[in-house]
C-alpha cells in the first residue's frame, strides 16, 4: 500500500478566489524579459528562495530531474558570456537562416551578450537525463523536458513575486555550459538565467501578448 497522508488544502471563498485571480493575472501580466541590469546585488536569501520554489514544481515520478547552478563568480560569468557570444556570434552570421533572423528583429537581440556578467547571478537550470541508483546503476528519468520546464515556469514567477527581473536565455548550442560548470554528463543544459535589478534606463521590447479569445477555447 502506498504512503499516503491528508492534503493541506487551505480553502478560499470563490469570490475571493475571482480577486485572487485578477490580481495574481495583473501582477504577472507586468513581467517582461530584462536585456539591461543594475550593478546592484541580490538581497541575501533570494536565490535560495526562488529555487526552493522552483523545486515544488510536480515533476514525472516525482523524480524532480533538475539541478539549478547559481553562478555568483565574475570569472565564471565573463567565461560563460565568452563561450555564449562565440556561439551566438555563428548563430547570427552564419547558422541562423533569414526568416528566424526576421523574427527575432522586433527584439533587438544580437550576439553580443552584456547581461551575462552585468546580472548580479546566472541560474543555470540543467536537466537530469537520468538518475543514478545507490548502487550507482542508471535510472531512467521520465517527462524530463516537460518537468524542467514547468519548475522554470515556477522559477520566473517566483523572481517576478520578488521584485527582480530576469531573461529567459537560450544560447545554442549550451554544451560549453556544462563544461565550463563541470556537471555530469547526465545533466544537459537546459536554459541560462540572468537574475537581478533592471538598469534605470532598461528598455523592452514593445511587444503585445495574444487576447484571450486567441488562446483559449472553450468546448
Ligand atoms: N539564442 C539567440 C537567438 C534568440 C532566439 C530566440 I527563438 C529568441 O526568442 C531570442 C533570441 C539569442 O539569445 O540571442
Amino acid at each position: 500500500m502506498e504512503d499516503h497522508i491528508p492534503l493541506d488544502f487551505q480553502p478560499i471563498p470563490p469570490e475571493e478566489s475571482l480577486a485572487r485571480a485578477e490580481a495574481f493575472y495583473a501582477q504577472m501580466a507586468r513581467r517582461r524579459s530584462v536585456r539591461f541590469f543594475a550593478d546592484r546585488p541580490l538581497p541575501e536569501g533570494l536565490l535560495e528562495q526562488i529555487v526552493a520554489t522552483a523545486g515544488t514544481a510536480p515533476s514525472g515520478a516525482n523524480q524532480q530531474p533538475w539541478t539549478f547552478v547559481a553562478v555568483r563568480s565574475p570569472d565564471l560569468k565573463r567565461q560563460i558570456r565568452a563561450a555564449a557570444e562565440e556561439e551566438e556570434r555563428a548563430f547570427y552570421s552564419q547558422r541562423a537562416p533569414e526568416s528566424w533572423l526576421s523574427d527575432l528583429a522586433p527584439l533587438g537581440t544580437g550576439w553580443e551578450k552584456p547581461f551575462l556578467d552585468a546580472a548580479p547571478a546566472l541560474l543555470v537550470i540543467f536537466r537530469q537525463r537520468h538518475g543514478y541508483d545507490a548502487d550507482g546503476t542508471l535510472h531512467k528519468h521520465y517527462y524530463t523536458l516537460e518537468s524542467v520546464g514547468i519548475a522554470v515556469g515556477m522559477l520566473i514567477a517566483a523572481i517576478h513575486n520578488a521584485g527582480l527581473v530576469s531573461l529567459t536565455h537560450t544560447p545554442s548550442p549550451m554544451e560549453f555550459l556544462e563544461r565550463i560548470l563541470e556537471r555530469p554528463t547526465s545533466e544537459k543544459a537546459f536554459l541560462l538565467m540572468p537574475v537581478g535589478y533592471p538598469a534605470e534606463d532598461a528598455t523592452v521590447p514593445n511587444i503585445t501578448r495574444k487576447p484571450l479569445d486567441e488562446i483559449l477555447i472553450w468546448r
